[in-house]
C-alpha cells in the first residue's frame, strides 16, 4: 500500500495502489469536515458518542443507511475516546487533525480566510501563507482517505468549503469515481473572490468534481464567471469543460425533514412545553424570537437595535412584548466572534436596563445550545420569528420555523441575502442593513391580519414541503449519478425554479 498522507501526488496513482484491500470500502462515501458524531458532553456523563445535531447528518444518514455507506470526517478535539467504527448503521472513518492544524486549518484559513471572504467580507478576510499549506495538507488528507475507502466506479459527495480542494486531489487518486460537491456557504462574487491569493487553486480544486452544487443559482453563477475568467473553462452556466473533463454546475437549495417537524410541533409534551414557556415569560400578547449560531454573518445586534426603537417608540410595549434571543455558542476562540458576543450582551443589557422592569426583562437572551425538542417549543412559542442575517447560503432556522407552525399562525421576518429568500416569499422580506425597513417590516408584520398570516404561512410551507432535505439528498445523487449520459431533466427542472 502505497504511503500517501502528506505528500503531494503530482501523477494520477494507479487505483490498486491506493485501494488497500484490508481498510473498509463502501460504493457511498460522503466527505465532511466532521463526522456526524461527538463525544456526549460532561452533563450528558456516559462517555459514549451522540448524534451530532443538524440536517445534514438527518438527510444523509438515511441515504447512508440504505446503501450501507460510509463518513469520512474528524470526530473533533474534545476526547480521546476511539472513535466507533460503525454509529446507527453509518460506517465511520476519521480523519485527525493536529491542533497546529486545527488552528491553522480550520481556526484560520476555513473560518478566518474563506468564510468571511465568503460572506460579503462583513469581517475582513486574513491571508497568511502559511494558513494555504495547512488547508491545503488536510485537504490532502480526507481526498486519500476516500481514495482508499471508494470501491471501483462509486461515488463521493464532498461537502463545503473547509474541503474545497479535495475534489481535484482525488480525481487525482481516482479517476475512476464520480465525485460531487456541496458548497453549504454562499459563493462570492468576482469582486471578492479576487481577493484571495488562491483564487486559481481552490476554482481548479472544485472543478475536479463531476457536479458542483450551490445553495441558489446566483452562487452557481458567481462560480461558473470566475471558472471562465480565471481558468479559462469553457461552456455556460450548467456545464463547465475543463481541461478534457465536464463539470456540471447548479442550485440544489438544502431543506428540512418535514415530518419530524410536524411531529414534534404536535408532540402534546412540545406544546405543554411552549405553554410553560409563555407562562414563564408572563404571558406576553407577542413573542418576537431569534436563534441563530452566535455569528457576525446572521444579522443578530441589527435586529435589537430595531427592536430596541420599537420599545422606545412604543410599537412594542414591554409586559406586553417580549424578545427571546437562542445565540448559540460558535468558533469561541475566534476574535471576531468573542467580539460580536460582547457588543450583543452589551445592546442586550441596556435594553433590559432601559425598558425592563423588576421580573420582567424585554429581552430572554440565551449563549447556549439548547436540546432540539426546546428549540420546537420556542419555535412554536414565537409568534414572530427574525431571520436577519447579512448573508446565509440558506438558513435553515427559518425553513424549521415554517414547519413548525402547523396552525399556520406566526409571521416570518427574513432577509432578502439568506439563501431562503429566494423560495419564502412569503415572508416579509428585509435588507437587514436597513434598520427603518427593518422596523417598517416588523410593524406591518404585528398588524397583518389572521387571514394574511395564514395565506403568507401556508404559501412557505407548500413551497417547503415539494422538496424536504431528503428529496434534495436524493437529486444531488440522482443528478450526479445521471451525468454520463446526459443533463437530468430533474436538475434542469430544479434550476429553472430556484433561477433568480
Ligand atoms: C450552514 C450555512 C445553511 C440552532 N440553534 C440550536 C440548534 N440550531 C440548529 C437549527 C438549524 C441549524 O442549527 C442552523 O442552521 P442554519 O442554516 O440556520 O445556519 P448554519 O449553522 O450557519 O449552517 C447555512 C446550512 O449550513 C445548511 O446547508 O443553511 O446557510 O451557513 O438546523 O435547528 N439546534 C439545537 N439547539 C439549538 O440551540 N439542537
Amino acid at each position: 500500500m502505497t504511503q500517501v498522507i502528506g505528500t503531494k501526488t503530482e501523477v494520477p496513482t494507479p487505483i490498486d495502489e491506493v485501494v488497500d484491500d484490508e481498510v473498509e470500502t463502501a460504493q457511498l462515501v460522503v466527505v465532511a469536515n466532521r463526522l456526524p458524531v461527538r463525544p456526549s458532553s460532561a452533563k450528558e456523563g456516559d462517555g459514549g458518542w451522540r448524534p451530532s445535531p443538524g440536517g445534514l447528518v438527518t438527510a444523509l444518514s438515511s441515504v447512508l443507511q440504505e446503501s450501507d455507506g460510509l463518513w469520512i470526517g474528524w470526530p473533533g478535539a474534545s476526547t480521546d475516546e476511539p472513535v466507533p467504527k460503525e454509529f446507527e448503521g453509518i460506517r465511520l472513518k476519521s480523519v485527525e487533525i493536529s491542533p497546529e492544524e486545527y488552528e491553522e486549518f480550520y481556526l484560520g484559513f476555513s473560518n478566518a480566510t474563506l468564510w468571511p471572504l465568503y460572506h460579503d467580507a462583513i469581517r475582513a478576510p486574513t491571508f497568511h501563507r502559511h494558513w494555504w499549506l495547512a488547508y491545503q495538507t488536510v485537504n490532502r488528507r480526507y481526498a486519500e482517505a476516500a481514495a482508499q475507502a471508494v470501491e471501483t466506479n462509486g461515488t463521493v459527495w464532498v461537502h463545503d468549503y473547509q474541503l474545497q480542494l479535495v475534489p481535484q486531489m482525488l480525481r487525482e487518486l481516482r479517476p475512476d469515481v464520480k465525485i460531487g460537491f456541496f458548497l453549504h456557504i454562499p459563493f462570492p462574487p468576482a469582486e471578492l473572490f479576487m481577493q484571495l491569493p488562491w483564487r486559481k487553486e481552490i476554482l481548479q480544486g472544485l472543478l475536479g468534481a463531476d457536479l458542483i452544487g450551490f445553495q441558489v443559482h446566483s452562487n452557481a453563477s458567481n462560480f461558473s464567471r470566475l471558472a471562465r475568467r480565471q481558468l479559462s473553462a469553457t461552456g455556460h452556466d450548467g456545464t463547465l469543460r475543463y481541461q478534457g473533463r465536464d463539470t456540471t454546475v447548479g442550485a440544489f437549495p438544502i431543506s428540512v425533514d418535514c415530518d419530524q417537524l410536524i411531529s414534534l410541533a404536535q408532540d402534546p409534551a412540545i406544546l405543554k412545553r411552549c405553554d410553560e414557556l409563555r407562562e414563564t415569560l408572563g404571558n406576553p400578547q407577542r413573542v418576537l424570537l431569534g436563534c441563530d449560531r452566535l455569528d457576525y454573518t446572521k444579522g443578530i445586534q441589527q435586529r435589537m437595535k430595531a427592536v430596541a426603537e420599537l420599545f422606545a417608540e412604543g410599537t412594542l410595549v414591554p409586559g406586553k412584548d417580549v424578545m427571546v434571543q437562542v445565540a448559540v455558542p460558535s468558533r469561541e476562540s475566534d476574535s471576531h466572534y468573542e467580539r460580536e458576543r460582547h457588543e450583543l450582551e452589551q445592546i442586550v443589557s441596556e435594553m433590559n436596563g432601559e425598558f425592563g422592569v423588576v421580573g420582567s426583562p424585554v429581552v430572554h437572551y440565551l449563549h447556549q445550545n439548547l436540546p432540539y425538542d426546546e428549540l420546537v417549543a420556542l419555535y412554536l412559542c414565537g409568534d414572530v420569528m427574525l431571520v436577519t442575517p447579512f448573508c446565509d447560503g440558506m438558513n435553515l432556522v427559518a425553513k424549521e420555523y415554517v414547519m413548525c407552525r402547523t396552525n399556520l399562525d406566526g409571521v416570518l421576518i427574513l432577509s432578502e441575502f439568506a439563501g431562503a429568500a429566494k423560495e419564502l416569499r412569503g415572508a416579509f422580506i428585509v435588507n437587514p442593513h436597513d434598520l427603518e425597513g427593518v422596523k417598517e417590516a416588523i410593524r406591518t408584520a404585528l398588524k397583518a391580519g389572521k387571514k394574511e398570516v395564514k395565506s403568507r404561512m401556508l404559501r412557505m410551507r407548500r413551497q417547503i414541503l415539494r422538496r424536504n432535505v431528503f428529496d434534495w439528498a436524493n437529486l444531488f445523487l440522482g443528478a450526479l449519478s445521471g451525468l454520463s449520459e446526459s443533463p437530468s431533466p430533474e436538475l434542469s427542472a430544479l434550476a429553472d425554479e430556484v433561477r433568480d
